[in-house]
Formats: structure tokens, C-alpha cells, sequence
């Protein structure tokens, strides 16, 4: 499992810039990451990487990342979309304690928020408050870029 994950991001370093390399304008920003407690990113990446593809500019924090960390990187680059992965049933509530964290602080309707990961569903998206749920990579892209126009209108 360990060679499959190491060899998943080797490739993916080679895939990245081909991906990126559109020459379309930025049409957002976007943070993403994976949740408190989790280190599962392949997924995560392939999400970040085709986010990169249709054009929007993304700050990728990495694996169990903090509610905090998610909070303080989105304000700090003036973030459009706060992405949020989770592989392991027991870090799933760390993306319904991320959100609630946007909420205390008043910052919720501020974002747009994706959430995907394996054991992820658009009825948990609904439980946690989030806007998106996609099952796969490319989706996510889509709906995101879509998302964004849709913000700038
Ligand atoms: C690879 C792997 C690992 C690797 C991770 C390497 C890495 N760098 O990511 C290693 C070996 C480190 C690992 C460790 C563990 N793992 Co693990 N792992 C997997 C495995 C085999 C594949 C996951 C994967 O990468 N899938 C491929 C990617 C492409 O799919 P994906 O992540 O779902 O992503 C897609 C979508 O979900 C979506 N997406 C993903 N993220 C996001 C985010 C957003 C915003 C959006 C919109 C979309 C999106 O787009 C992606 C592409 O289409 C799965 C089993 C499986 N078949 O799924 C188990 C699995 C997830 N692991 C499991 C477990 C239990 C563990 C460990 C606890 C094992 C242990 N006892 O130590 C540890 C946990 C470590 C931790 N704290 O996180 C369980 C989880 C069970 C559960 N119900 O919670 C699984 C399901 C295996 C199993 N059947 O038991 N694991």
C-alpha cells in the first residue's frame, strides 16, 4: 500500500505542471487540505491538481491540518473556497468541527465549502453545513469553477 501511495505521488509530480500549464486566467483561490488526524492526500492532491487545471489558484496546507490552519491561510490569501478531504471515518468530524470553526468566527458565508474523501457523501455535506460534495477529482473542478463564476456575478 505504502509503494502504491509513493509511486501515486511520484507520478503526480509529473502530471502537475502539464496539468497547470492551461494559460487560463486565475478564476479564484482556494484552500485545501486534509482534516485533523488524517494523512490520506492522494486523493486530496488529485483534486488540488485539477482545481489547478480549470484555472484556479490553490494553496494546498497539507495533510492533518487544523481547523485553526484553515481558518488563519484562508483569510490570509483572501481564499474563495475552503476544500476540506477526509479518508478515515473517525476524521470526519474534523470537517464538521472545521466548518463550525468558520461559524464561531463569523466567517462561514464568507466561503464557498467542498468537501470529498472516500467515506464522504452529499447527505454528510448537508449534516456539516457544506456547500459542495463531488465524488471525484475532475467534478470537483468543475463545480468549483462553476461556484466561482457564479460568486463573481
Ligand atoms: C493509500 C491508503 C493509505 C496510505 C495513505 C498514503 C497517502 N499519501 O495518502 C497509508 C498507508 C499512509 C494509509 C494509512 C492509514 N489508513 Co489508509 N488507505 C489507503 C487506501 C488504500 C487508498 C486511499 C486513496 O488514496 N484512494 C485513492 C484516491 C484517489 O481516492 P480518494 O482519496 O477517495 O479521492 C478521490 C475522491 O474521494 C475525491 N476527493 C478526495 N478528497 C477530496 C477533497 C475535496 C474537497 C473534493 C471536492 C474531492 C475529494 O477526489 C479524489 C479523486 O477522484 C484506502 C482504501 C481504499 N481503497 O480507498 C485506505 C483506507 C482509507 N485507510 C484506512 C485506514 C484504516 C488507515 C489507517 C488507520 C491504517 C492503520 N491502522 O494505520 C492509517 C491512517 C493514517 C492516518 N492517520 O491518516 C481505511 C479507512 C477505514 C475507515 N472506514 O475509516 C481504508 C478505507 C482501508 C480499509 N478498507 O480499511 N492509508
Amino acid at each position: 500500500m505504502l509503494i502504491a501511495a509513493r509511486a501515486m505521488s511520484a507520478g503526480m509530480k509529473v502530471l502537475e505542471p502539464i496539468l497547470a500549464q492551461t494559460g487560463v486566467k486565475p478564476v479564484g483561490k482556494a484552500v485545501i487540505g486534509t482534516v485533523k488526524g488524517d494523512l490520506h492526500d492522494i486523493g486530496k492532491n488529485l483534486a488540488k491538481m485539477m482545481m489547478k487545471g480549470v484555472g484556479i489558484e490553490v494553496v494546498d496546507l497539507g495533510v492533518d491540518v487544523s481547523e485553526t490552519k484553515f481558518l488563519q491561510k484562508a483569510e490570509e490569501i483572501g481564499a474563495d473556497i475552503v476544500c476540506l478531504s477526509a479518508l478515515l471515518t473517525t476524521t470526519m468530524p474534523a470537517i464538521c468541527d472545521t466548518i463550525n470553526s468558520f461559524k464561531e468566527a463569523g466567517l462561514k458565508d464568507k466561503y464557498i465549502f467542498m468537501i470529498g474523501g472516500a467515506p464522504v457523501s452529499s447527505d454528510y455535506a448537508k449534516k456539516v453545513d457544506a456547500d459542495y460534495y463531488t465524488p471525484d477529482a475532475g467534478t470537483a473542478a468543475e463545480v468549483a469553477k462553476e461556484a466561482l463564476l457564479k460568486k463573481a456575478q
